[in-house]
């Protein structure tokens, strides 16, 4: 994880044995600095994630609950997979605010059985009940046709590997999501029979669970922390009547100049009552 700190002692090994151990040396990976919305079941009170398999041989039955799930060509019959997040945008803390600028959006999942082949991602274009089984579904499971699915995959995760995290680009239905479309999901297809195995929102280490990453931008965040309040105000005072190159993003109304006039449109924005900085 981003701003995680790893700490490791290292010890040398010859045909006479182990030497002793260096110093500790504490690495921190890097900090994602970039204002996101992340979604994964369990985490800050989240429990908007749906995944479930439907299945030809049992087309009436409901597989949801456990730890991990499987997509298939062949086992005992066709198994293909349904995955949503519900709930993603909102004024809520934690939610994606319904005007925020999307950059991108991605789906990351825990392989738990490795596949040789390809999995295709649809976005998928009508909605499904959280029990819904093959039948449900026009009695033919996932129907990538432009009406049940998309007639095309928004993403193909080639030959995931065993105890690996995989990323799913989904920017393009998130965004599409956020202009008005049903927030269904996506539904998905192995190419073949050598079946897909992954964590699912039940798995009892919540890392390994769906994870959706909603990295965006907010119109009047000037300082980028995901929020828009007195320091965003602070720092448009200092661009009164500075030339627009030193601030393009401070011309909220677009006339070319930076004047009070913008500041009072940050000051309309604010995510908070008077502006203060947290919940009052
Ligand atoms: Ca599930
Ligand atoms: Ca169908
Ligand atoms: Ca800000
Ligand atoms: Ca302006």
């Amino acid at each position: 994880m981003d701003g995680t700190t790893y700490s490791y002692r290292l010890r040398a090994r010859n045909v006479f044995g182990f030497s002793d151990y260096s110093n500790t040396v504490e690495v921190t990976t890097p900090k994602d600095t970039r204002v996101k919305a992340r979604f994964i079941q369990g985490m800050d009170g989240y429990d908007g994630t749906v995944d479930l398999e439907i299945r030809s041989s049992s087309p009436d039955s409901v597989f949801d609950g456990a730890d991990t799930m499987t997509v298939d060509m062949n086992d005992g019959g066709i198994v293909h997979g349904l995955l949503r997040f519900r709930n993603i945008f909102g004024s809520n803390d934690g939610q994606v605010p319904p005007d925020a600028e999307i950059e991108k959006a991605e789906i990351r999942i825990y392989t738990t059985g490795s596949t040789g082949e390809d999995i295709s991602f649809y976005t998928m274009l009508t909605d499904w009940p959280v029990s819904c089984t093959w039948n449900m579904l026009g009695g033919d499971g996932i129907s990538p046709d432009g009406s049940e699915a998309s007639s095309s995959p928004v993403f193909v995760l080639e030959s995931p590997s065993r105890g690996q995290y995989h990323y799913v680009d989904v920017t393009e239905s998130v965004k599409a999501v956020q202009q008005g479309a049903g927030n269904y999901g996506w539904g998905m297809i192995n190419s073949g029979t050598d079946g897909w195995d992954f964590a699912t929102s039940e798995n009892s280490i919540q890392e390994h669970r769906p994870m959706l990453t909603v990295y965006y931008r907010l119109s009047g965040d000037l300082n980028r922390d995901g929020k828009i309040d007195r320091a965003d105000v602070r720092i448009i005072r200092r661009y009164l009547r500075k030339d627009l190159s030193q601030c393009p993003e401070c011309d909220m109304d677009g006339d070319g100049r930076i004047t009070v006039m913008d500041a009072r449109k940050i000051v309309l924005r604010c995510t908070y009552p008077r502006c203060m900085s947290s919940k009052p």
